[in-house]
C-alpha cells in the first residue's frame, strides 16, 4: 500500500513573517496527521519555517535548487545548503521552471542527482501542455520527461523520489484533469517506471497529481487507483483550504 503524500507549493507567496505565522497554524492542525505532508516556502522563508516545523510531522520543501554544488552561480542555492537550512524534499522540474526559466530535462536530471547526493528527497514534476494534449501526445511527453529526468538514477534511489503529474493546462487555471484522465496518465507513468526499473519498484512509487487541486475535488482524485497524493499550489496557501485537502478522508 503506497502512503498518500500531500504537498503544498507556496510558489512566490508569503513573506517570512507570514510564512512563520502560517507554519505555526499548520504545525498545530497537522500534529497528528496520518498522511505525509510537506510545504515548500520560498528560499528566504525556509530557515524560519523549518524552525517552527521542527518536531512536527510536516516536512519542509524547497521549490528548486541549483544544478551545481557551489561556484560562480549568482542567485542560485545549492542542494547541500538547503539540506543544512532544514529542507527535507525539493520540488524539481515544475512546469513554471521549465517554461518561464527554460529548464531542460538535462538540467533537471542534473538537479535530481545533486539533490539526492545531498541527502534530499525529490519531487520530480512532469506534464504536458494543452497543445501537446490536443495533439494526442500527453503520454509521450510524460514518458520522455520521466526517462530523461531519471537518467542515471538507480533503483535503490527510488524510495527518495516522488513523481508529480501536473498537466500544464490545469495549473492555476481552475481546470482540473478529470480523475479518470489523470489516472490514465498515472497508470502510463507507472508502466514507464516498470520498464525502466521493475514492476515492483513502479508499484511502490508515489505519484502525485497537481493542477487546481482543491477541497472540492481532492477526494475523487485520491480515490483513483494510481493517484497517491497531490502537489497543491493556490489551495495550499490557507489553512481553510489546505487542511481539508490534507485530511481528505476525514
Ligand atoms: C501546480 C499546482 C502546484 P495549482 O503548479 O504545483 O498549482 O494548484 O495552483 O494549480
Amino acid at each position: 500500500m503506497r502512503p498518500y503524500f500531500l504537498a503544498g507549493n507556496w510558489k512566490l507567496h508569503k513573506t517570512p513573517s507570514e510564512a512563520v505565522a502560517y507554519a505555526k497554524e499548520l504545525a498545530e492542525a497537522f500534529a497528528s496527521v496520518t498522511h505525509r505532508v510537506m510545504v515548500a516556502p520560498t528560499y528566504v522563508c525556509i530557515p524560519q519555517v523549518a524552525e517552527v516545523l521542527k518536531g512536527s510531522p510536516v516536512l519542509v520543501g524547497a521549490q528548486n535548487c541549483a544544478a551545481a554544488e557551489s561556484g560562480a552561480h549568482t542567485g542560485e542555492v545549492a542542494p547541500a545548503m538547503l539540506k543544512e537550512a532544514g529542507v527535507d524534499v525539493v520540488i524539481l522540474g515544475h512546469s513554471e521552471r521549465r517554461s518561464i526559466y527554460g529548464e531542460s530535462d538535462e538540467t533537471i536530471n542534473q538537479k535530481v542527482k545533486l539533490a539526492l547526493s545531498a541527502g534530499l528527497e525529490v519531487i520530480l514534476c512532469v506534464g504536458e501542455t494543452l497543445d501537446e494534449r490536443e495533439a494526442g501526445k500527453a503520454m509521450q511527453v510524460v514518458e520522455d520527461q520521466l526517462r530523461k529526468g531519471l537518467a542515471g538514477i538507480t533503483g535503490d534511489q527510488l524510495d527518495k523520489i516522488t513523481i508529480a503529474y501536473e498537466p500544464v493546462w490545469a495549473i492555476g487555471t481552475g481546470k482540473t484533469a478529470t480523475p479518470q484522465d489523470a489516472n490514465e496518465i498515472h497508470q502510463g507513468a507507472r508502466e514507464v517506471l516498470a520498464d525502466i526499473y521493475s514492476t515492483e519498484a513502479a508499484e511502490a512509487m508515489v505519484i502525485q497529481y497537481g493542477g487546481s487541486v482543491k477541497p472540492a475535488n481532492v477526494k475523487e482524485l485520491m480515490a483513483m487507483e494510481h493517484i497517491d497524493g497531490a502537489l497543491v499550489g493556490g489551495a495550499s496557501l490557507t489553512i481553510e483550504n489546505f487542511a481539508p485537502i490534507v485530511q481528505f478522508d476525514k
